[in-house]
């Protein structure tokens, strides 16, 4: 069988992909060798002492986890050094991460989720690394980019991916032409192109959401769930129910089956607020990037994900994402209520 690396993946489609340049490929190799280093310890977590928590709290306001710091420490320690970026953010970190003092610099920004779905690291359920990567729009030499050049408009995103520790390690990734997945051979220490030109399933078979938020939800979204649980779907039958509670697994189930995942706004009891949870730069705008690039789509309940401009770093919202059929029909019946 003809084995095809990242990088050779990259090369050979330079000329249809303005983005196969030597420093996108650099990015793209650092970003694979700290996936290395973070999926090795994650293999051997049960080994060594990295499960459970530090005893901080992130910026989300979440226990940390020591895999969490770990994955985090690691990408920002080597891509920091990568000489291609000019400013990073990381879910676990408050600010932007800039690129300090003499260190090289690029003009690229990278924005991810250093280990997302954390709550199952100590199960050894899959988890993953989320990127996305965004070029700095006005390059002020020597300056560092402001927030506002961070957060731009999240159909500018130039690539976008993720890492998945399962029950192999596989990389998953789109720079606007397909999305390709490429298998961790470990004996060899390279991602093999093992799935090329992915495509969602345009009518989906299975519906992922944590359903025990039910008594959290507005009666739109109930109408939503109810549909999918109902005889009266498309398929003349109820969807099967399948959610792992870690993003990046739901979400590669169903890019290759077919379905449909959601996290809808909940509503916080103490303040009567519906927010959803996901973050918008660093797991809902990658995941619509990805999922519309294989012929699916991604939305809030009624708008584009990829339309979004981010307020703020951390923003949160509701998110529905899949099999183009599925996220059309939350659509129908979200639209109806408003
Ligand atoms: P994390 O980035 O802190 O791990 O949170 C994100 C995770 C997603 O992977 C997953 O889809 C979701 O949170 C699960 O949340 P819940 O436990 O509320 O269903
Ligand atoms: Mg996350």
């Amino acid at each position: 069988m003809q084995q095809v690396t990242v990088t050779e993946h990259l090369l050979l489609n330079q000329k249809q992909s303005p983005m196969a340049t030597g420093r996108f490929t650099s990015l793209i190799s650092e970003l694979i060798l700290s996936a290395k280093i973070i999926s090795r310890e994650v293999t051997k977590a049960g080994l060594v002492d990295v499960l459970g928590f530090t005893g901080d709290t992130n910026v989300q306001g979440e226990k940390v986890r020591k895999l969490d710091e770990f994955a985090n420490n690691v990408l920002i320690h080597r891509m920091r050094r990568s000489g291609v970026l000019c400013a990073m953010a990381s879910e676990e970190n408050g600010d932007l991460i800039q690129i300090s003092g003499d260190l090289p610099k690029g003009d690229y920004i990278l924005i991810f989720d250093p280990l997302d779905g954390s709550s199952n690291i100590d199960v050894n359920v899959s988890i993953g690394t989320i990127f996305s990567i965004y070029r700095r729009p006005l390059k002020k030499s020597g300056e560092n980019p402001t927030l506002e050049e961070v957060l731009q408009r999240c159909d500018k995103q130039v690539a976008a991916g993720y890492f998945i520790y399962g029950s192999s390690t596989m990389m998953v990734f789109t720079t606007g032409a397909g999305v390709h997945g490429f298998t961790l051979d470990p004996s060899v220490g390279e991602f093999l192109l093992s799935h090329p030109n992915m495509m969602i399933p345009e009518q989906g078979r299975i519906y992922s959401v944590n359903e025990s938020y039910w008594n959290y939800w507005d009666n739109p979204t109930k109408d939503v769930i109810s549909y999918f649980k109902s005889t009266k779907t498309a398929l003349g039958q109820p969807y099967s129910s399948r959610y792992i509670g870690s993003l990046v697994a739901d979400f590669h189930r169903n890019l290759l089956y077919g379905g449909i995942f959601m996290y809808p706004a909940k509503q916080n009891p103490d303040t009567g607020k519906y927010q959803g949870k996901l973050r918008l730069t660093c797991e809902a705008a990658p995941m619509a990037m990805i999922i519309e690039q294989a012929g699916g789509l991604a939305t809030d309940g009624v708008n584009r994900i990829l339309d979004y401009t981010p307020s703020e770093l951390h923003q949160r919202v509701p998110f529905f994402v899949g099999s183009r059929n599925d996220v059309m029909t939350v659509k129908d019946i979200m639209g109806q209520a408003e």
